[in-house]
């Protein structure tokens, strides 16, 4: 078992995106657990591509290619991640924000809460705040989902909250910040609604919202 995953994620870290597809549904078939899959396969391999990227051993191109595999490899589990339990009826909006071009927690994230039942509005990447707002408007959202992964994008975060409060959807809508620079300290500072750590906690949380 230990050996797919090995091989999912060494195959995630060289982009062969291809390969990584098809040892994810070989490893499904085996009966590996979704999340296993998830976290030793998929997230182990992107996580020495970010030890490499750090120490100027692997560039962006390679990072790319590494990510997409990542993304793809994750599509085939998002069925089989659905968590159990009454589906939740509601609607968020998700996006990473404006200058931000990560998008690997963003779509995990979705895709836990689609797991859960919530419909979600999927903005992409580089969202300025006045798109999120819109569009919260726009879908009548309960949620605005706000990803940031760099520390000169966190503070993105906060022109999006301090958005949602001076329009008159501030009080209707929850606005929840995640991505790897982001903590609960940061959070509360900002005046965020919630933050989780992680994809799963975090369609937890949105499951209580709504
Ligand atoms: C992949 C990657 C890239 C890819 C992105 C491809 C893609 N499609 O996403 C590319 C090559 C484009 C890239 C570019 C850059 N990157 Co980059 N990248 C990474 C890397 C290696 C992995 C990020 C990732 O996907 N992690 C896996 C996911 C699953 O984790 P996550 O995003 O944190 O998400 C989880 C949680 O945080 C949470 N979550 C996420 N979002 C949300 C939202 C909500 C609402 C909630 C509740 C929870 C939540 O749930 C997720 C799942 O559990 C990281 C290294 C690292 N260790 O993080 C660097 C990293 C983030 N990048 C970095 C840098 C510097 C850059 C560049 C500036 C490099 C450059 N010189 O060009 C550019 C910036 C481009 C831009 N404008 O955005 C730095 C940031 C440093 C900093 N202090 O800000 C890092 C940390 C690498 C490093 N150590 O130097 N990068």
């Amino acid at each position: 078992m230990a050996d797919i995953l090995s091989e999912i994620s060494e195959n995630l870290q060289i982009g062969k995106a291809k390969v990584v597809v098809e040892l994810v549904g070989r490893a499904l078939e085996e009966g590996i657990p979704p999340q296993r899959i998830l976290d030793e396969g998929l997230l182990a391999g992107m996580g020495i591509i970010g030890t490499k990227f750090k120490a100027g051993d692997v560039f962006v191109p390679e990072v790319l290619v590494a990510a997409r595999a990542m993304n793809k490899g994750a599509e085939v589990l998002k069925p089989k991640l659905a968590a159990e339990g009454i589906a939740a009826k509601g609607k968020a909006v998700i996006g990473t924000v404006k200058g931000d071009l990560h998008d690997i927690g963003k779509n995990l994230v979705k895709m836990m809460m689609e797991g859960r039942g919530i419909e979600i509005v999927d903005l992409g990447v580089d969202v300025p705040s006045d798109r999120f707002l819109a569009s919260a408007k726009e879908n009548d959202a309960s949620i605005i989902c706000c990803s940031a992964l760099l520390t000169t994008t966190m503070g993105e975060l906060k022109t999006v909250v301090d958005a949602v409060k001076a329009s008159d959807i501030s009080g209707k809508v929850k606005v929840m910040v995640g991505g790897a620079p982001v903590t609960q300290a940061f959070c509360d500072q900002i005046g965020a609604d919630c933050y989780t750590p992680d994809a799963a906690s975090a369609a937890e949380a949105a499951v209580g919202f709504i």
